[in-house]
């Protein structure tokens, strides 16, 4: 049987209960995800020597990692020749391009260091995200940047955020489209702080410095990511969940939530509806923390369609901006980023083929116990089969099939770059 016939039949079925699966296709082909670019070299960027620091990490060696910037893009095309549909390039300040023997600090960055980027986006019809880099930096002096009680330290941080606001900007007015921006800063404390009030305050200030510059708030979606601890910083975390929430809701820019960023019983899925009762747009990071924030390889797991189906059925799809953030070093870079990509997609197409409507009509004629039935009998629904048509109709490869191309571009790229 092809995969259409399969689909005839599945399309049938989602229909007995009230569910269009050509509208959710449609929906899905116009759905764009914030694709990380650090996957494909360990979040390395091009701007410096030496280890990935800043309380997170990348383990593992698997040989291939993109040395410069055509190798990633390289990389990047070949990722999204294996997902559907049309995504956006979350680019980190670390990326910058410069020229041969030229080279520019972070707080001196120019929207002409990311003109290649801009380059390759237009090509492509893809809108860019941005982060500034506030790690992997001898400037992150005992782990802290706009929290530090060291001026230069600060002040330097500061002109690189607002470097960042300027690339930003550059890249919605290229582009045609919202850059996403998103402040993560890693400051924090190994052990218990003696005064955990001062670092947030200079936190504050310098946020509201960076803030202070002029930019065009439709097209810069400037956002601030929390965390609660990181390597080396177990104890005290300065951009806490209460800051970020707090500091996000009275200076108008996003709350960003990394859903590796929570105590390992805490979900992100929960707290979609709560901030979108008080935020107009809010931001995610989509990640998988194994244990901790291990930021492993997304997969087609309950937290990320339970993610998915809050973003669908409370009709945020514009709302909320979502972006991947993983990076594992110890397989197939291009497989795990277009298992990531993938998954995500599947994520949002099984929230999609969920009949929200009927569901929360249940619920509300207190009808629990259907609730229960529904969902769990929606769990075996031919989903498989409008999946692998949606990659078929969108042309790219089904089902496992695209995996025989990663194989072939390890051999004759990733396995040369020796
Ligand atoms: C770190 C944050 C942050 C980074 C990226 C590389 O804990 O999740 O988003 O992963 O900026
Ligand atoms: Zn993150």
């Amino acid at each position: 049987m092809t995969n259409q016939a399969y689909y005839e039949a599945a399309k049938e079925m989602y229909a007995s209960i009230g569910v269009d699966t050509e509208a959710a296709m449609e929906t899905l082909r116009h759905t764009a995800i914030s694709m990380h670019c650090w996957q494909g070299d360990d979040v390395t960027g091009f701007d410096h020597e030496g280890p990935l620091t800043g309380g997170i990490q990348t383990t593992g060696n698997y040989p291939g990692k993109a040395r410069t910037p055509e190798e990633l893009m390289a990389d990047i095309d070949k990722v999204l020749s294996m997902v559907a549909g049309t995504h956006k390039l979350n680019l980190h300040a670390n990326y910058a391009i410069f020229e041969k023997g030229e080279f520019v600090d972070r707080d001196r960055l120019e929207p002409k260091h990311f003109a290649k980027w801009v380059e390759f986006a237009k090509e492509r019809g893809m809108g860019l995200d941005f982060n500034p880099t506030l790690f992997s930096h001898d400037m992150v002096k005992d782990n802290l940047t706009l929290s530090s009680p060291d001026n230069n330290v600060r002040d330097f941080w500061i002109r690189h955020c607002q470097a960042c606001i300027r690339i930003s900007e550059y890249f919605a007015t290229e582009l045609g489209q919202p850059c996403v921006m998103n402040i993560w800063i890693p400051d924090g404390y190994k052990d218990i702080p003696a005064d955990r009030m001062a670092p947030r305050a200079r936190f504050k200030d310098s946020l509201d410095q960076i803030l202070s510059i002029p930019y065009d708030r439709s097209k810069v979606l400037v956002c601030l990511e929390s965390k609660v601890f990181g390597i080396g910083m177990e104890s005290y975390t300065v951009g806490s969940s209460e800051f970020t929430i707090n500091y996000a809701a009275s200076r108008g820019i996003l709350p960003l939530m990394d859903n590796g960023h929570y105590h390992p019983t805490e979900v992100v899925s929960d707290k979609i509806s709560s901030m979108l009762l008080f935020f107009d747009q809010i931001a995610l990071h989509v990640t998988r923390p194994v244990r901790w924030d291990s930021d492993h390889v997304v997969l087609f797991d309950d937290e990320t369609r339970e993610i998915a189906k809050e973003i669908v059925r409370n009709d945020a799809l514009d709302r909320v901006k979502f972006g991947l953030d993983f990076f594992d070093a110890s397989i197939n870079r291009i497989s795990a980023w277009t298992v990531g990509m993938r998954n995500f997609q599947k994520c949002l197409l099984y929230a999609l083929l969920t009949p929200n409507k009927k569901l929360a009509q249940l619920q509300e004629e207190g009808r629990l116990t259907e609730v229960m039935m529904l969902q769990e009998e929606l769990k075996t629904y031919p989903f498989g089969a409008v999946w692998d048509y949606f990659c078929e109709s969108s042309g790219v490869p089904v089902r496992e099939n695209w995996y025989d191309e990663v194989k072939k571009y390890e051999t004759e790229v990733l396995n040369k770059r020796v």
